[in-house]
C-alpha cells in the first residue's frame, strides 16, 4: 500500500505544500476521531451563535474550524486562511507562499443524525501585491487552486485530493492516523442514471431546469429513454463523493428565493475545491455555460449555482437551458 506521504512525493509535490496536506490530514484524523464518539464527545447539538451565513453553527462546526485554524496558523508556508466560520480572512504568516480555505464541516445539520459529513479545503498561491488578511487573497478563480480536496467522515474516513494531476482517494486507517491510497485514479463515466437534486425546491427554478429533471422523473417512458435514480445526502461532500465513485449528476441550482437566487454553495470552500476534483476525474463542473474553475470570484462568501457530475450529462442539461 501506498501512503499519503508516498503519493504525495511521487507526485513531486511541492516539500511545503506536501507539509500542508499532511497537516490538513492530520487534523482531519483528530476531528474524525471526534465524529466517531459524538455524543460521547460532547460534540453534538447547537454552538447557540450564527455564522456569517446566518446559519445555526453546530458543536463540531466551531470545534473542527477552531482545530482546522488553530494547525495552520503553526505552518510558515500558510499566508492567510479564510472558512466557511469566519466572517473574515485570518492573517497567518507574513512570506507563507499558500493561502488555504475550507469548509470545516460541510453537512453539519447531519451531525445529529448521523449522517454524512466533511471537511472540504483548497489552497491557492498567496498573492504578494495585496494584504495578508485582504479578501483580494482569495479573489482567484477556481482554475489557480494548487490543491483541493476534500475527508468524508462516512463508515470509512476517505479523503478525495488532487494537487493538479488526477483526483485519487485515500481512505484513513484510524489506528495510524495515516491515509492509505485505495484508489489511484478516479473517473466519472461521461453517462449516467442518478440524480441529485433537492426537490423540495422544484417550484423555485427555472422552467428549463424544471423541464430537464421532468425528463429525469419520466424515466424510459419520456425523452430521456431511461430510468433515473435519485439521491439527495443534504451534504455536498457525500453527493459529490457518490458521483466521483458511481457517476452522477448534481445539481444545486439558481432558484427563485431572494437567499439562493445565486444557488446556495459557496464557490471560494465548496463549488470551486468540487469542481477541480471532479475535472481532474474526467467530468463536468458548471454554471450555465461557463465552467465553474474560470468563475471570477467578487466577493469572499459568495454563492453560485452548480451543475456537476458525468460530462456528457451535464453538457445534456447544459443544451436544455
Ligand atoms: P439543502 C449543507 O448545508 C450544504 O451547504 C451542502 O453541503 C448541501 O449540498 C446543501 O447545503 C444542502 O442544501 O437545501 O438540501 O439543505
Amino acid at each position: 500500500m501506498i501512503d499519503l506521504a508516498r503519493q504525495l512525493t511521487d507526485d513531486n509535490t511541492p516539500a511545503e505544500l506536501g507539509q500542508l496536506v499532511l497537516k490538513l490530514a492530520s487534523v482531519s484524523a483528530d476531528i474524525s476521531a471526534k465524529v466517531r464518539l459524538g455524543a460521547l464527545a460532547g460534540v453534538l447539538g447547537s454552538a447557540g451563535e450564527q455564522n456569517v451565513q446566518g446559519e445555526t453553527q453546530k458543536k463540531l462546526d466551531v470545534i473542527a474550524n477552531d482545530m482546522l485554524k488553530e494547525a495552520l496558523l503553526s505552518l510558515p508556508q500558510v499566508r492567510a486562511l479564510a472558512s466557511e466560520e469566519e466572517d473574515n480572512v485570518v492573517a497567518a504568516n507574513h512570506g507563507g507562499a499558500y493561502i488555504v480555505a475550507f469548509d470545516p464541516l460541510d453537512g453539519s445539520s447531519n451531525i445529529d443524525i448521523n449522517g454524512q459529513i466533511g471537511t472540504i479545503f483548497t489552497v491557492y498561491p498567496a498573492r504578494d501585491e495585496v494584504a495578508c488578511d485582504s479578501a483580494e487573497q482569495f479573489a482567484q478563480p477556481g482554475r489557480q487552486q494548487v490543491c483541493a480536496g476534500y475527508m468524508l467522515y462516512g463508515p470509512s474516513t476517505q479523503m478525495a485530493l488532487t494537487t493538479g494531476g488526477p483526483s485519487r482517494l485515500f481512505t484513513l486507517v484510524p489506528e495510524q492516523g495515516a491515509y492509505q491510497l485505495t484508489q489511484n485514479e478516479l473517473n466519472i463515466a461521461p453517462e449516467c442514471q442518478e440524480f441529485a437534486i433537492n426537490m423540495a425546491n422544484q417550484r423555485h427554478w427555472s422552467p428549463a431546469t424544471q423541464a430537464y429533471i421532468a425528463d429525469l422523473q419520466a424515466g424510459s417512458t419520456g425523452a430521456r429513454g431511461k430510468d433515473f435514480n435519485m439521491r439527495w445526502n443534504g451534504a455536498m461532500v457525500g453527493d459529490v463523493h457518490r458521483v466521483l465513485m458511481r457517476g452522477g449528476i448534481f445539481l444545486y441550482p439558481a432558484n427563485t428565493q431572494s437567499k439562493t437566487h445565486n444557488g446556495k454553495l459557496r464557490l471560494l470552500y465548496e463549488a470551486n475545491p468540487m469542481a477541480l476534483l471532479v475535472e481532474n476525474a474526467g467530468g463536468k463542473a458548471v454554471v450555465g455555460a461557463q465552467a465553474i474553475l474560470d468563475v471570477a470570484p467578487e466577493s469572499l462568501h459568495q454563492r453560485v449555482p452548480v451543475i456537476l457530475g458525468s460530462g456528457a450529462e451535464v453538457e445534456y442539461f447544459q443544451a436544455q437551458q
